[in-house]
């Protein structure tokens, strides 16, 4: 009798005990400790429950990245690298943190009206990219940055984000440049209906582009650079880091997209360029990419890297030669009386100083800045989950227009 009575209450107990396994195991399981044996706490995973359906993979949609923000603001200081790995990765839809990162950042000269614009870049750029990497931000402007515009755009990226001012002396008329010869060129340009012909910034941009982004003081720590502007789009998965591939392949300058200069905005860019080479015969390496920007006639065909997108080395930009090559353009006054851009300058110093085998064609990377399309082709289009056109990509719409083929083309040193 008394057996069968503690038979019967080990049988409920058990039905108990199983009840209330069943009813809490849901819970016990979002506690389960993280890899390095913390609890996953909210703050740390903000968007850890959404994240389970959400493997970031779907192709074309633009994913806000889930991933916790750091900041150095101007007066904080900054996480460490590995806390941000260990913060961001179980956030994130990858299950590895990812460790090797290369000394690099991107770098964005931006204005606090662009801060809608960019923020749907850097979405696009989070998710198809950096939400695996972490890797900083430099963002430069000749105002300050407001603190919306910090604020907003920190929450949206998984790297540090360093915003500098840029000095006036960087965004100004040097003294040997007439500023009233400056001013009649605009106007005449302008009438001209020359594509920025009139703006006295876009001057000021271009020329900060070509010789000085390099040398604001938030650049000094880094190696590599990968320029972004607002409002281009990023249309793949890129499922590599770029400037490790760079670093290890021993590139110095990556491009996606080489078209021809507007020669009415550069048109004694050449000739300059040719005394520069002239006077410093010693700087010009035998094996170099003259061939690249040069016609039959030994003239300046038009080709340029467009700048928009770059990855490349700031050891470069602040190399000697290069620096000597822009002094000479800079003295010679084209950024003003015409109206050089970055573009061009850029790709006619790649041209002297480098050769074939330095500089990359990122043809794996899909990228819009209006009106032009850079997209991976065939199973490079499926692999990378992109959504851009290929047909569209610009060395196939308008070969004519397009340098990348004939760069392609070029044979090796
Ligand atoms: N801070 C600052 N940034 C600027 C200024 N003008 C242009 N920029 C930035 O410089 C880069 C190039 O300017 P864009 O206006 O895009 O020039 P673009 O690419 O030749 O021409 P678009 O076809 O208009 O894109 C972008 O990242 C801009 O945000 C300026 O006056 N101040
Ligand atoms: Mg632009």
């Amino acid at each position: 009798m008394l057996n069968i009575k503690w038979r019967l209450v080990a049988i409920i107990a058990s039905i108990v005990l199983l009840v209330h396994f069943l009813w809490l195991s849901p819970y016990l399981e979002s506690q389960q400790p993280s890899q390095d044996g913390n609890l996953l706490d909210d703050t740390n995973a903000p968007n850890h429950e959404n994240n389970d359906n959400d493997t970031g993979k779907g192709a074309g949609i633009i994913h806000p990245p889930a991933v916790t923000v750091t900041v150095t603001r101007e007066t904080g200081a900054a996480a460490t690298i590995t806390e941000i790995v260990k913060e961001t990765v179980y956030a994130a839809d990858v299950k590895e943190p990812v460790v090797e990162r290369t000394n690099a950042a991107f770098v964005i000269l931006t204005r606090n009206k662009e801060l809608d614009s960019l923020r749907e870049t850097l979405a696009q750029l989070e998710s198809r990219f950096n939400h695996r990497y972490h890797y900083p931000y430099v963002f430069l402007n000749n105002e300050p940055f407001s603190d919306k515009f910090k604020e907003k755009i920190a929450d949206i990226v998984s790297g540090e984000c360093h915003f500098g001012l840029i000095p006036t002396e960087h965004w100004s008329y040097p003294d040997y440049i007439n500023q009233t010869r400056a001013s009649e060129a605009r106007k005449d340009m302008a009438e001209r209906k020359i594509i920025y012909g009139g703006s006295e910034s876009y001057r000021h941009m271009c020329r900060y582009e070509s010789g000085f982004f390099f040398r604001h003081p938030l650049m000094d720590k880094f190696k590599w650079y990968w320029r972004v502007e607002p409002g281009v789009k990023f249309a793949c998965d890129i499922d590599y880091d770029p400037f490790l591939f760079m670093e290890k392949n021993n590139k110095k300058y990556g491009f996606t997209i080489s078209i021809k200069e507007y020669i009415l905005t550069i048109p004694t860019l050449w000739d300059t360029t040719v005394d520069f080479m002239k006077e410093h015969k010693d700087m010009i390496p035998e094996k170099n990419l003259m061939e690249f920007v040069t016609d039959d006639k030994g003239g300046y065909n038009r080709c340029h890297f467009w700048s928009n997108f770059e990855i490349g080395s700031l050891d470069f930009l602040r190399s000697e030669k290069y620096l000597a090559y822009f002094d000479h353009l800079d003295r010679a006054g084209g950024f003003f009386y015409e109206r050089w851009g970055d573009a061009p300058v850029h790709s006619l110093g790649v041209a002297m100083f480098l050769n074939k085998n330095d500089v990359h064609w990122f043809e794996d990377i899909g990228y819009y800045h209006g009106p032009l399309w850079n997209c991976p082709k065939g199973e490079l289009n499926k692999n990378k989950k992109c959504w851009c056109p290929e047909e569209e990509s610009i060395e196939i719409k308008n070969k004519a227009w397009s340098c990348t083929l004939d760069f392609v083309a070029l044979s090796n040193p």
